[in-house]
């Protein structure tokens, strides 16, 4: 089995210091979250941004700042930013961070529009997709594939045939976001039963089912993302002290597995990134 590439989500857009004292929103904290996840582990860094107060935001100049905080302190980290930003976003406001410079090795491509808990939607519109692809495809920016339903799969599979997507793709399965497909074992199987042989993928759950999906990725020859965006809890109840200890958790499953985990380069071949 190939090694296990971890990547740590480390901040989302949505969750808060309310919630977890440790979630970042500064320049400097997102660099110590980003720092303790590489040290522990994680070869890719999957970034939101945030103002000071919390609030987030796809601004380019603060997506420099931390690009550049993370890079000083752990200069081979893989940094995926994301172009999902935060609900109501427009696609012009979540598309900054691919302009870049240098581009971005990888960012991820929202592949369907879903319910995201309560009155919240997340929109993601066919033409939306289109325009993403097209524009990564222009830089040379491999799309993470972001799927929180079945019919996004499909939806891949089609643009991938219209030109738009090109093999070998790279998925990121989440499941358990409230309006996306449940995390069960059932329905990651049937997920993976429907992507394209020569994909790569990352497994993603929200809250308690983080790591039990994560193991059961780990298993099935998939990759594990970790993080504050996901989950802020170590165990039950007990809140996570950094992303360097959930990934540190993902480590010790996987050593107790047999599996060993990629370095930043390991995973620039595996995912065929533009360094790579
Ligand atoms: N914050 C969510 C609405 C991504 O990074 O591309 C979208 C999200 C996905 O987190
Ligand atoms: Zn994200």
């Amino acid at each position: 089995m190939e090694k296990l590439i971890i990547t740590a989500a480390i901040c989302g857009a949505e969750v808060t210091k309310e919630q977890n004292p440790n979630v970042p929103y500064t320049v400097e904290e997102i660099g110590i979250q980003a720092e303790s996840a590489y040290w522990a582990g994680a070869s890719i860094i999957h970034l939101h941004v945030r103002y000071d107060d919390g609030t987030p935001t796809q601004d380019k100049e603060r997506f420099r700042e931390c690009f550049e905080e993370i890079r000083s302190r752990c200069p081979e980290a893989i940094i995926l930013p994301s172009t999902g930003g935060a609900i109501g976003m427009t696609a012009e406001e979540r598309l900054q961070p691919i302009y870049l410079d240098p581009t971005p090795e990888i960012a991820t491509l929202d592949c369907g529009t879903v319910n995201f808990g309560g009155d919240e939607i997340f929109v993601n519109t066919e033409s939306m997709i289109v325009e993403f692809a097209e524009k990564m495809k222009e830089l040379e920016i491999k799309p993470e594939l972001e799927i929180f339903d079945k019919g996004m799969i499909d939806t891949i599979n089609r643009l991938h045939k219209k030109g738009y997507i090109k093999h070998p793709m790279h998925f990121n399965l989440v499941l358990g976001v409230l309006g996306g497909i449940a995390a069960t074992t059932e329905n990651l199987v049937f997920l993976l039963n429907s992507l394209p042989k020569e994909s790569t993928y990352t497994v993603t759950a929200i809250g308690r089912y983080q790591f039990p999906m994560i193991a059961q990725s780990i298993a099935m020859g998939g990759h594990a993302r970790v993080g504050f965006e996901d989950n802020l809890y170590i165990s039950k109840g007990i809140l996570a002290k950094s992303n360097g200890e959930l990934v540190n958790k993902v480590v010790k499953i996987s050593e107790i597995m047999g599996r060993e985990i990629a370095d930043p380069n390991e995973t620039r071949r595996l995912l065929q990134l533009k360094k790579g």
